[in-house]
C-alpha cells in the first residue's frame, strides 16, 4: 500500500473554475457526462498532465474543446486518467458510467431503498467521475439531472434554476451552486421522498427555504429535525455573525449511510438516525444527538466550505473546529432559558458528556498503534482517519485556544479567519496564525509557537501536579510538570525524534479543609479559579495567604486534554466531590473516586479474593444522591460508574471481564446499600404528562433509570416490579428503552424475554428502533458468541446496513466485555469472521470494526495471544482492502 505525507504536498497545476456535471440516472447504469472548464496555473509546467482519479468507472469518451482526445494523448489505468499536451486553456469533457445498484461501498453514487444518494467525502467522488479529486480544487458546479418519474424528487447542490419534462417522459432539472467548492461537497438525491419545510429570514432580511426530506409516511418524524436546524441557524447568526449563504437548504435522510451526516453544500445527507424523531421511537439521547449532528453540518457551511481544507492533512481545520461550535451550540440550547445557576449546571452536564465521550474513545486511540497528531503526518487510506483524535481532541485544541483568547478574542479570532481566508482551501496553521494575531495583541511579546505542537505531537500529555504549603509564610506554591511519553509509530521515529513540552492551559482552584473555596493571589490578581498557562516542562506558581495546606481542584472544566497525576486521599475526594463549585470538578473527584474503588475490586477479583465496597465510598455516593442542591441531570451524570473503557486505560494490563465483574458488583452494592435512597429518587423523578426532550424532564428519566439500574442489579425485592410497570406504561421511548435494559440485564422469569419479543412485533417495521433492539442484546451481559450468531441470522439483520451492522457485531465486540473477551477466544474469532464478511462489501465499515482490537498488547497475556492471532488471521486474507490493510498491519507492527 501506498503512503501519503503531508510533507508531500504539491499544488495542482490546473485550476478548473466550472464543472457542469449532467446525468442520465438509472440504478445499473448511469451515465455521467462530465464538462470541466480547466485553466493551467501560471507558473506551471506546459507538459503538466491533466491528473484526474477515477475508481470502479467505465470510460465512454474523452474530449477537448469540442472534438473528440486522441487516444495517444490520454493514458488510463486502473485508477487514474492522464490527458497529455493539453491547452493552457481548455473546455474538457468526459463521459463515463458506473452502476449504482451495485455499490455496496457506500461511497459515490449508491441506491438506497429504491432511491439514489451519494456521499463524496473523502474520495467518492472519483467514484462518480473522473476528476481532480482533492480538497484544493474548488469549482462552480451546474449539475442536470435526468431520470424516469419513479423518481419525481430530483435534487442537487444550490439553487433550483430549471425543471422540465422531456419527450421521453423523464424529468430534467438543472440546479447551480454559486459558491465555488471542492468536489467532496458535490451531492445529489433523486427518488420518493416527502418533505417539511420553513421559510425564514435570516439576520440581514434575505427570505431561505429550509427543508428536510425523508422516506413517504415519516413527515410526522421530522419536526425536531427542522426546529434544530431552524435555531442553529440562529445560533451561527447571533454567536459568530455567521449568516446562511444560500437562498435554500436541504436535510435528506437516509436509511444506509456510512456516517453520522454529510455537509454538502445546500445538500446535507443525513443518516436517518439523526432526523427522524417521534417520542414513541426516539430517545433523549435522539433528540440530542439530532439536534447536534443538524448544528454540526450546518456550521460546515462556514468552516468546512466557505472556508475549507488545502489536504486531507488538514481534516481537523474543519472538524475539530466544528465540532467545538457544535459542542458549545449544545450547551448554549441546554442552558437556554435557565437562571444563571442551573445553565452552569446544564453546560457542566455537556461538559462532562463531552469528556466522557472523549476518554472512552480518544484516550486509548492516543495511547495505541494508530495514534496520531489531530493533523497526521501520513496516511494510505484517509478514510481510516476520521478519528476520535481529529475529531474529539481537535475540538479540544479548539476549545483551549478559546480558553485563552476568551470568547471575545476567540469570536475576533474567527472573524480574522475569514476575512483572511473566505473561499479558500487552508492549512490548519492558517488558523492558528488568525487566532495568534489576536493572541498577541491581547498578550504583546507572546505567541502560539509552543501551542502549535498540538498539532505535530501525537499522545495525550500527563501533568504531574505538586503541591508545597509553607504554614510561616502562609505561601502555596503549586509545581506543573508535564511528560508525553512516545506514542505508536513516534516509537520507531528514531532517537532523533524529540517531543517537546506543550502549551497547556491548566485551570485550578483550592478549597479550604471545610470546602469552602479560596482565593487565589497571585501577582496582584485574586482569582476563585486561576488559569494556569504551562508553556515548559515544569513551571511554579506562588499563591499568597493560604493559612493551611488546601485541597486542590484542579483541570477545573477540562480545560486541556491532559492526564492529571496528583494522589489525593480518599477524603480529599470525598470533600470535592461534596464542595467544590466547579461542576466538572466536582464530579471528576467522584469519578476518581469511584475508579479507584473499581479497579481496587478488579485486582480483588483477579486475586480470587473476596470483594468488599468501602464504606466511605458508598457514604460520598449516598451525599450525592441526596443533596437537594443539584439537579436530576447533573446528578445522573455525577452518580455514573465510570464506563469499562476508561477504567481499562488506567489497568496496567486489561482485563474486562475483571473489570465487568468488579463494576457490576459495586452498581448491585450502591443499590443494595443505597436502596431506600435510589428508590426516593425514582419515585421522585417521573416525568408525567407529554413529553418533552427538553434538558430538565431528560435529565429526570436519566436519575429516574439511573436508580432503576442500581435497584435491580442489587435484586432488590420490588425492582421488578417496577421495571415491569415502568416498561408497560412507558410514555416514550427513552423509559422503553431503560426499563427493556433493566429487565434484560438484572431481570427473573420469563417476562424479560416476553417483552423482547413483544417490543420486536411492535416495531419490527422501523428500522431505527429494530437497531436499538439489537443493541441492547448485543450489548446485554448474558449474551454470549452464540448468542451473537444467532442474532445474525434473525431475518431482520442484514450486513449491507452499516446502522444494522453497529446496532449488533460493533456493539457485541466494543460494549459487551463478558462475550467478546471470552478467554475462549471465540469473541475474537467472531470478530475476524466479521470484519472479513465487512470487508467485502463495505472497507470503511470494516475497518472502523477492524479497530477494536487495537490496542490487544495491553491486554493480559491470556487475552492477548487470541487476540494476535485473529489479527493475524485477518491479515493474512487474499484480497483486503486498503482500509482494513492498514488498521491490522499497524496494530501488529
Ligand atoms: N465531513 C464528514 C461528516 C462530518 O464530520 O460532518
Ligand atoms: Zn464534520
Amino acid at each position: 500500500p501506498v503512503t501519503v505525507y503531508r510533507k508531500d504536498y504539491q499544488p495542482y497545476p490546473y485550476d478548473i473554475p466550472e464543472v457542469a456535471l449532467s446525468f442520465d440516472l438509472a440504478p445499473d447504469a448511469t451515465e455521467v457526462r462530465c464538462a470541466m472548464q480547466v485553466r493551467r496555473k501560471p507558473g506551471a509546467s506546459a507538459d503538466a498532465a491533466l491528473v484526474l482519479d477515477g475508481e470502479e468507472l467505465e470510460l465512454v469518451s474523452v474530449g477537448v474543446d469540442g472534438a473528440a482526445w486522441p487516444a495517444d494523448r490520454y493514458r488510463l489505468s486502473e485508477h487514474r486518467l492522464e490527458l497529455l499536451g493539453l491547452p493552457a486553456s481548455a473546455a474538457v469533457e468526459i463521459v463515463s458510467r458506473c452502476k449504482p445498484s451495485a455499490n455496496s461501498t457506500l461511497m459515490g453514487l449508491y441506491v438506497s431503498g429504491g432511491n439514489f444518494f451519494t456521499q463524496c467525502e473523502a474520495e467518492g467522488f472519483r467514484r462518480i467521475t473522473w476528476f481532480a479529486d482533492r480538497p484544493d480544487v474548488m469549482s462552480r458546479y451546474r449539475v442536470t439531472l435526468r431520470a424516469l418519474p419513479d423518481y419525481p424528487v430530483l435534487l442537487s447542490n444550490g439553487n433550483l434554476i430549471a425543471s422540465r419534462q422531456l419527450p421521453d417522459g423523464r424529468n430534467e432539472v438543472e440546479w447551480e451552486d454559486p459558491f465555488p467548492k471542492p468536489c467532496y461537497l458535490f451531492a445529489l438525491v433523486a427518488g420518493k421522498l416527502t418533505h417539511r419545510e420553513t421559510t425564514v429570514k435570516t439576520a440581514s432580511g434575505r427570505d431561505v427555504l429550509l427543508q428536510v426530506y425523508s422516506d413517504p409516511g415519516s413527515e410526522t418524524k421530522t419536526e425536531w429535525a427542522l426546529d434544530s436546524l431552524l435555531r442553529a441557524l440562529r445560533w451561527d447568526e447571533s454567536r459568530f455573525g455567521l449568516e446562511l449563504d444560500l437562498d435554500r437548504f436541504m436535510v435528506v435522510a437516509v436509511h444506509d449511510f456510512n456516517m453520522g451526516a454529510m455537509e454538502n453544500k445546500g445538500l446535507n445527507i443525513f443518516n436517518a438516525a439523526y432526523v427522524l424523531a417521534d417520542p414513541d421511537t426516539a430517545t433523549d439521547a435522539n433528540y440530542e444527538g439530532i439536534e447536534s449532528v443538524i448544528g454540526h453540518e450546518y456550521f460546515h457551511n462556514w468552516t468546512g466550505n466557505r472556508v475549507t481544507c488545502r489536504d486531507w492533512f488538514q481534516l481537523s481545520l474543519k472538524e475539530g473546529l466544528t465540532v467545538f461550535r457544535d459542542q458549545e451550540f449544545s450547551a448554549d440550547m441546554m442552558a437556554s432559558g435557565m437562571d444563571a445557576a442551573e445553565a452552569a449546571s446544564a453546560r457542566a452536564v455537556k461538559r462532562i458528556d463531552d469528556v466522557v465521550a472523549l476518554r472512552a474513545a480518544q484516550f486509548p486511540e492516543d495511547a495505541g498503534p494508530m495514534a496520531h497528531p489531530i493533523r497526521p503526518e501520513s496516511y494510505q487510506e484517509i478514510g481510516n482517519f476520521y478519528t476520535a483524535t481529529v475529531y474529539e481532541k481537535g475540538a479540544e485544541v479548539i476549545r483551549m485556544q478559546h480558553t485563552l483568547l476568551g470568547e471575545e478574542g476567540f469570536r475576533a479570532g474567527m472573524d480574522e479567519y475569514f476575512r483572511r481566508h473566505d473561499g479558500q482551501a487552508v492549512t490548519c496553521d492558517d488558523f492558528v496564525a488568525a487566532m495568534e494575531s489576536v493572541y498577541t495583541r491581547q498578550h504583546p511579546g507572546r505567541d502560539l509557537s509552543v501551542f502549535r505542537r498540538w498539532y505535530r505531537q501525537a499522545g495525550t500529555p500527563r501533568v504531574a501536579v505538586k503541591l508545597d504549603h509553607d504554614a510561616a509564610t502562609r505561601r502555596c506554591t503549586v509545581t506543573l510538570t508535564q511528560e508525553c511519553p512516545l506514542v505508536g509509530v513516534e516509537k520507531k521515529a528514531g532517537a532523533d525524534y524529540v517531543k517537546a513540552p506543550y502549551h497547556i492551559p491548566f485551570a485550578i482552584g483550592l478549597l479550604d479543609r471545610e470546602g469552602r473555596p479560596l482565593t487565589l493571589r497571585h501577582e496582584g490578581e485574586a482569582r476563585e479559579t486561576a488559569l494556569l498557562e504551562l508553556t515548559t516542562q515544569s513551571q511554579q506558581w506562588v499563591f499568597e495567604d493560604i493559612a493551611e495546606r488546601p485541597v486542590p481542584s484542579l483541570l477545573r472544566d477540562f480545560s486541556a486534554p491532559v492526564i492529571v497525576d496528583y494522589a489525593w486521599t480518599d477524603e480529599e475526594l470525598a470533600l470535592l466531590s461534596a464542595h467544590d463549585r466547579n461542576p466538572f470538578a466536582r464530579w471528576e473527584a467522584g469519578q476518581e473516586f469511584a475508579t479507584r474503588q473499581i479497579l481496587a475490586l478488579a485486582e480483588a477479583r483477579q486475586a480470587g479474593r473476596t470483594l468488599q465496597a468501602d464504606a466511605s465510598f458508598i457514604a460520598t455516593w449516598r451525599a450525592l444522591l441526596t443533596d437537594p442542591a443539584i439537579d436530576a441531570a447533573y446528578r445522573a451524570r455525577a452518580l455514573a460508574l465510570p464506563s469499562e473503557k476508561t477504567l481499562a486505560e488506567r489497568m496496567r494490563q486489561v482485563d474486562p471481564p475483571a473489570l465487568a465483574v468488579a463494576r457490576d458488583f459495586l452498581r448491585a452494592e450502591l443499590g443494595r446499600q443505597l436502596a431506600a435512597e435510589f428508590r426516593q429518587a425514582f419515585d421522585a423523578n417521573q416525568t408525567p404528562g407529554e413529553y418533552s426532550p427538553a434538558p430538565v424532564p431528560a435529565g429526570k428519566r436519566a436519575l429516574k433509570n439511573l436508580a432503576l439500574s442500581h435497584l435491580m442489579a442489587a435484586g432488590e425485592p420490588d425492582a421488578q416490579r417496577l421495571a415491569e410497570q415502568l416498561y408497560a406504561q412507558a410514555g416514550n421511548m427513552t423509559d422503553s428503552m431503560a426499563a427493556l435494559s433493566a429487565l434484560i440485564n438484572f431481570g427473573q422469569g420469563e417476562y424479560p424475554q416476553q417483552a423482547l419479543a413483544e417490543f420486536y412485533d411492535k416495531w419490527r417495521d422501523n428500522p431505527l428502533v429494530v437497531d436499538k433492539w439489537f443493541a441492547l442484546q448485543a450489548s446485554a451481559r448474558s449474551t454470549t458468541v452464540q448468542t451473537a450468531r444467532e442474532l445474525l441470522g434473525h431475518p431482520a439483520f442484514t450486513l449491507r446496513n452499516p446502522n444494522r451492522a453497529r446496532a449488533l457485531i460493533f456493539q457485541f465486540c466494543l460494549n459487551n466485555a463478558r462475550g467478546m473477551h471470552h478467554p475462549d477466544g471465540s469473541g475474537y474469532e467472531f470478530w475476524a469472521e466479521q470484519v472479513l464478511a465487512l470487508d467485502a462489501l463495505n472497507p470503511e465499515i470494516a475497518a472502523r470494526l477492524a479497530r477494536a482490537l487495537d490496542n490487544w498488547s495491553r491486554f493480559v497475556p491470556a487475552l492477548r495471544a487470541p487476540m494476535q492471532a485473529a489479527l493475524q488471521r485477518v491479515r493474512a486474507h487474499e484480497g483486503l482492502s486498503r482500509n482494513v490493510q492498514e488498521i491490522v498491519s499497524k496494530a501488529l507492527e
